[in-house]
């Protein structure tokens, strides 16, 4: 058979599948089959994988963070998980081994059975169940709570559409949810296209977005803070770019703001004229203007986010021009028209009165 050469391109994006590939091949001498050293040496998962470890471990996504009460009973579950895996795992491997080390020096049939059933099957078994009734129970105690208030939120490819009951009706707004401190808060998730999931590992979570159906959530977020969130189910090509941020307030703080919210925009300014001349208003709404499209994120208040792209990007005049002129080259897939021949005077004008809208 003659050696193909592995795809260059591939092979830098997909380490995965070259070192599967690279792996069966050298096993039935397939055209993949490495040269020289092991496959396995050659697999450059390793830095990626700490990578995710520490971040893991770190920064908004941090699920050991107990920022949440939700968090905080996952956590409580994960260490005696983890040690009694360790130890179990230990405790099996070593009677595996005197069951072995029996055999081989002519120990009796029913000796070695002794092991294998009393380490092999009821051990497990006993183990196994209790972890089941445990995760249960903390499952229940995370499913079954009443809530203060509702939050809902839809996916969309690839941004989250928030809603707030308001004083006065639905507040909409999107790509960042703001919670009050120490409220339970019960979310009401469903998807106007494809499966999403939401999960905010700082907090809590996660749970699906199905469309046609409404799933719920609850969440009590325990510490002030910007917590970052994830659409955590496959969901098209911007899925890895499909992010969220939750922010946790003091609760008068959030009544404040909510409040605030719910009030129409208030910038004014010949940006606005720019906005509806080239059609942004489509898809877009911008409450107290004539912009009322439902397709993208409501713009009220875009300025009083802190991310744009749904989490990709902060809010800056840079980061806003550039997303304006070419989101297809920021987000690619992003269901929003670029506008690269916009002249710079216009864009600078859209641009002001986009920053104005707190
Ligand atoms: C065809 C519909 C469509 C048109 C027209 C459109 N957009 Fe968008 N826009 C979207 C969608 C969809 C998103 C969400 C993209 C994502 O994050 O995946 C978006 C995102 C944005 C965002 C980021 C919002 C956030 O909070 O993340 C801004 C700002 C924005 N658009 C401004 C504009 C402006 C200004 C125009 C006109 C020059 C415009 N859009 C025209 C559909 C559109
Ligand atoms: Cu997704």
């Amino acid at each position: 058979m003659s050696r193909r050469t592995f795809p260059q391109r591939e092979e830098r994006h997909d380490d995965t599948l070259a070192f599967i590939c690279r792996f069966t091949d050298r096993r039935t001498g397939g055209p993949y089959a490495p040269r020289g050293r092991h496959a396995i040496f050659r697999l450059k998962l390793a830095p990626l994988s700490a990578t995710l470890l520490l971040a893991g471990c770190s920064g908004p996504h941090n699920w050991l963070s107990g920022a949440g009460r939700e968090a905080m009973r996952i956590e409580a579950l994960f260490w005696p998980l983890l040690i009694g895996a360790g130890l179990i795992w230990t405790a099996v491997m070593t009677l595996a081994v005197v069951a072995y080390r029996t055999a081989e020096k002519g120990g009796t049939e029913r000796q070695v059975r002794a092991y294998v059933v009393w380490g092999g099957v009821v051990f497990p078994a006993v183990v196994l169940t209790g972890l089941l009734a445990t995760g249960l129970l903390t499952l229940r105690g995370i499913a079954a709570q009443p809530a203060a208030h509702t939050v809902a939120v839809d996916g969309e490819q690839w941004w989250w559409r928030v809603r707030y009951e308001g004083p006065e009706g639905p507040v909409v707004s999107a790509n960042e949810i703001r919670l009050p401190r120490g409220e339970t808060v019960r979310f009401e998730l469903t998807s106007d296209d494809v499966i999403h999931s939401f999960w905010a590992p700082a907090i809590g979570g996660k749970m699906d977005l199905i469309p046609g159906r409404t799933t719920q959530l609850t969440l009590t977020p325990e510490k002030t803070g910007s917590w970052g969130g994830i659409c955590a189910e496959f969901c098209g090509s911007a899925h890895a770019q499909m992010l969220f941020r939750l922010v946790v307030m003091e609760p008068e703080a959030y009544a404040r703001w909510l409040a605030d919210e719910a009030r129409p925009a208030q910038a004014t300014g010949p940006g606005l004229e720019v906005f509806l001349d080239e059609g942004c208003g489509a898809c877009h709404s911008i409450r107290g203007t004539k912009a009322q499209g439902p397709v993208g994120p409501d713009l009220t208040h875009f300025a009083g986010r802190e991310t744009l792209g749904a989490g990709i990007r902060p809010v800056s005049r840079t980061a806003l021009r550039n997303w304006i002129r070419y989101p297809e080259a920021i987000k690619p897939g992003v269901r929003m028209p670029g506008y690269p021949d916009m002249p710079d005077a216009r864009l600078d004008r859209l641009v002001d009165y986009l920053m104005a809208l707190k």
